[in-house]
């Protein structure tokens, strides 16, 4: 039996460890990503109703596009749907206007006042209103993420807030090759990337288990090579129309679509599916385990190139983004030389069907075309560091996926049931807790076009998995992408993150309850 002075040290043990639980309320609200200019104003909150209106200037489609956004969150079964107008109101409003004058804002930056008499949001183009948008969202209750848990009027804090981002390009890359995931779990991710302000999705098309996109004129690509993925499964592809709407979603949401259809290694699926792709012209059987390196495409035969062009002039006339993407990662079977030259003519199909060309880091070894991109998942290996500097020199741009930081196929802790572990492990605060500039030595932050977290998926097969993987890291790689290096710090940053705890629940996100964030107990409020 402990004494009374063990047990009142007991009970004072106790009591510290559930205020430490409980955080005390943070004074500035929590926005991920961190606003570039954040001020508190005070005074008394915005109150939102089912009929505060939302006002756009007359004509203007995009703005009211962007509204109908901000309303399909706004909806409730019992109360219907604030409604979009052209007039100015007395009552309390929320304006988004585009002003074109605005230029210091850039092409995603807006300006977000929020005062009890009502919200004005401006910016100089539609993206812009969208992310002042995502911040509003933000900035209101969790409970807006869920309708069933709308009890009470949402209520918006006093705030001024100037924002633009940092980066350009703030990607996430969605491997549906390894396991295939179909249009909507696709318009999820789209979603919750939107909600932190990302902007581009990679998608990985191809791979040794699986071709996961309908090329017309070879319909064995998706007859053989769809019908596979890691473990056996039945796969799956995306029609050129089921492409078409993913795309479209995605750019309804400022998200640009980038293809990647990886060559020449990482095909087995292609050369199981198109005999003449092979040297000895005989076609290998499914791969469905999870090796790499081990396939190439022959980059000998002129069939090989044909093959290239049909998938590309596919690919860039259904993206409406500047870029396509042709992997080049890993390839044990080729000479370097073989590899410079299949990546030389590869680049050059790309940029003849008026898009620009995306590798991984190993085609930093080969002469790129000016306007390439080299996206870098290896910066910590020196040979990649000299490579990449030389490209950068002959003109090429960087994005930054280091894989012992943001690889979010990487095991978060050891505890965790899904992921890999080949770059270590890569935590909550290894995904936040790092600056792209200076990551590779010698590349200026003009050659860096942002950031982009993959998501290989050998060992994620469903949505609910992908999410659990994403989040809460693929929040941090949001901020690293858009706020400015002087505000960022984990240990503020961790706080303001448990934050988005309920949020999440309250989206139905599955998430990974990492012991490196003071979640919050309870639910959504
Ligand atoms: C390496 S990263 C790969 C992928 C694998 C991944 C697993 C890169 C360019 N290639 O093929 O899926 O590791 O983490």
């Amino acid at each position: 039996m402990p004494g009374p002075s063990r047990l009142i040290a007991l009970l004072a043990a106790l009591l510290a460890a559930s205020s430490a639980r409980s955080q005390p309320a943070p004074s500035a609200p929590a926005l991920i990503p961190m606003p570039l200019q954040l001020e508190v104003v005070g005074g008394p909150p915005f109150v939102f109703t089912s009929r505060t209106p939302l006002v756009v200037e007359p004509g203007d489609a995009e703005a009211r596009r962007v509204a109908g956004l901000l309303v399909e969150v706004l909806r409730t079964s019992d109360e219907g749907a604030p409604p979009v107008v052209e007039a100015e109101t007395t009552t309390p409003s929320v304006r988004l206007l585009t002003q074109s004058t605005r230029d210091d804002l850039g092409a995603e930056g807006y300006q977000l006042s929020v005062s009890a008499q009502g919200v004005t949001l401006t910016a100089a183009a539609p993206a812009g209103l969208f992310y002042g948008v995502q911040t509003l969202r933000q900035l209101m209750p969790p409970r807006v993420e869920y309708t069933a848990a709308r009890h009470r009027p949402l209520a918006v804090p006093a705030v001024e807030v100037t924002d633009r981002p940092r980066f350009a390009w703030r990607g996430m890359m969605l491997d549906v090759a390894r396991h295939f995931f179909g249009v909507e779990d696709v318009e999820r991710v789209v979603d919750l990337m939107a909600l932190y302000k990302l902007n581009r999705l990679h998608l990985h098309l191809s791979d040794d288990q699986g071709w996961r996109i309908e090329i017309p004129g070879r319909p064995a690509l998706t007859e053989v090579g769809g019908r596979t993925e890691v473990g056996g499964g039945p796969g799956g592809f995306y029609t050129t129309s089921d492409y078409d709407r993913i795309v479209r979603y995605a750019a309804e949401r400022f998200v640009t679509v980038v293809p990647e259809v990886d060559l020449p290694g990482h095909t087995n699926a292609a050369l199981a599916s198109v005999p003449e792709l092979n040297c000895d012209g005989v076609a290998p059987e499914p791969y469905t385990g999870i090796r790499v390196g081990f396939s190439s495409v022959c980059v000998d035969r002129e069939a090989t190139y044909a093959f290239v062009d049909d998938v590309v002039r596919e690919l860039a006339a259904r993206t409406p983004g500047d870029e396509v993407h042709l992997g080049g990662d890993e390839v044990r079977e080729l000479p370097p030389t073989d590899y410079a030259r299949f990546v030389a003519r590869a680049q050059a199909i790309v940029r003849r069907h008026g898009k620009r060309f995306v590798g991984w880091d190993e085609v930093a070894e080969v002469d790129l075309a000016p306007g390439a991109t080299v996206q870098v998942w290896r910066p910590q290996l020196a040979s990649t560091g000299q490579a990449v500097r030389r490209a950068v020199d002959a003109g090429a741009r960087v994005v930054l996926s280091p894989s012992d930081r943001i690889y979010l196929d990487m095991k978060a802790d050891s505890s965790m049931v899904l992921g890999l572990t080949w770059a270590g492990l890569n935590g909550v605060r290894d995904a936040y807790d790092w600056e792209p500039v200076g990551m590779v030595e010698g590349v200026p932050e003009t050659a860096i076009r942002g950031v982009e977290a993959p998501l290989w998926t050998e060992t994620v097969g469903t949505v609910r998995d992908v999410e659990f993987m994403a989040f809460p890291r693929l929040a941090g790689v949001a901020e690293v992408g858009w706020s400015p290096r002087a505000g960022r710090s984990w240990d503020e940053y961790r706080l303001r993150l448990a934050q988005h705890g309920p949020r999440w629940t309250a989206l139905g996100v599955s998430f990974f309850r990492s012991p490196e964030v003071p979640w919050p107990l309870g639910g959504v409020e």
